[in-house]
C-alpha cells in the first residue's frame, strides 16, 4: 500500500532485455515518488463502539464538559 506519511519514495526494480540471441539485459530502479494527498482527520474516543456514546446528567451546568473525542491529522506538517 501507498503511504506518503510512511514512505514518501519507492524503488520499483525493472529488468529489460533485447530480443536478439543471446539476449542481453540491464537492470535497475525506477525511483517513485508519491505526491502527498489531504487526508481527513482521525477522531478516536475512548471506549467501545462505532460513535462517540457520551453522557451527561440532565442538571448539567452549561458548559460542562461532556467527555473527550480525539482528531489526529495523518497529514505530516
Ligand atoms: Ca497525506
Amino acid at each position: 500500500m501507498l503511504d506518503y506519511e510512511t514512505r514518501p519514495v519507492v524503488l520499483v526494480p525493472y529488468v529489460a532485455s533485447d530480443d536478439h540471441n543471446p539476449s542481453a539485459s540491464g537492470t535497475g530502479f525506477v525511483v517513485v515518488n508519491l505526491e502527498d494527498v489531504n487526508e481527513a482527520p482521525i477522531v478516536t474516543w475512548p471506549g467501545e463502539g462505532s460513535a462517540p456514546a457520551l453522557s451527561i446528567l440532565e442538571d448539567s451546568v452549561v458548559g460542562a464538559a461532556v467527555g473527550r473525542i480525539v482528531a489526529i491529522d495523518p497529514d505530516n506538517g
